[in-house]
């Protein structure tokens, strides 16, 4: 049987960060799908068209690896395209509460399994968030996203060099 996992997230945008884990995970299972996982109440830099136009793109060398968006539970998704593991990446102590938390709850509900990656350390402190923060404000991130990514910051934010 195939062995599917899916990396869920906001991806807005995808860092390094974010493709370490989809790279990984692509080696462990026979299929991935990079989820964005639709927030009607947040409000993102990138439209979810823009995130997947840019997940697309950096994953184009995985042949294992698609590109998808989902509006509702995890788990529901998970159950619809029978996905048996989440694989997520964790960053630090901080991540961990929140994520076993999650992961307790998911398997609750349907039983999928979640596989918590501890991360590359060169890329702890990289989050979408703060990548965007520092964006808007002129700082450089260019070594914290992929290219593609670091381009359409630049379109987006007028301070972004
Ligand atoms: N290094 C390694 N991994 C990283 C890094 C990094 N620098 N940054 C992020 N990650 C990993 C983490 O595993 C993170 O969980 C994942 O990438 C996605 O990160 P983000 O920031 O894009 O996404 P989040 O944290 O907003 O994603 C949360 C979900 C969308 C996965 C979650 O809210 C969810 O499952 N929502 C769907 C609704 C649902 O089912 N709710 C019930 C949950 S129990």
């Amino acid at each position: 049987a195939m062995r599917r996992a899916v990396c869920p997230g906001s991806y807005d945008p995808a860092t390094n960060g974010h493709l370490d884990i989809v790279e990984r995970a692509a080696a462990l299972f026979d299929e991935v799908v990079v989820a964005v996982l639709i927030n009607p109440k947040k409000q993102g830099l990138f439209t979810v068209e823009e995130r997947l136009d840019m997940l697309r793109e950096v994953t184009r060398d995985l042949p294992n690896v698609r590109v998808d968006s989902w509006h509702g539970l995890l788990v529901d998704y998970c159950r619809k395209h029978d996905i048996a593991a989440v694989a997520k990446g964790l960053r630090s102590v901080s991540d961990f509460d929140y994520e076993l938390q999650m992961a307790q709850m998911n398997r609750e509900l349907s039983g999928v399994e979640t596989l918590l990656m501890s991360n590359n350390p060169a890329y702890s402190f990289l989050s979408s968030s703060l990548v965007k923060e520092v964006a808007t404000y002129g700082g450089d991130v260019s070594g914290m996203v992929p290219e593609v990514v670091h381009e359409r910051l630049k379109a987006k934010l007028p301070q972004q060099r």
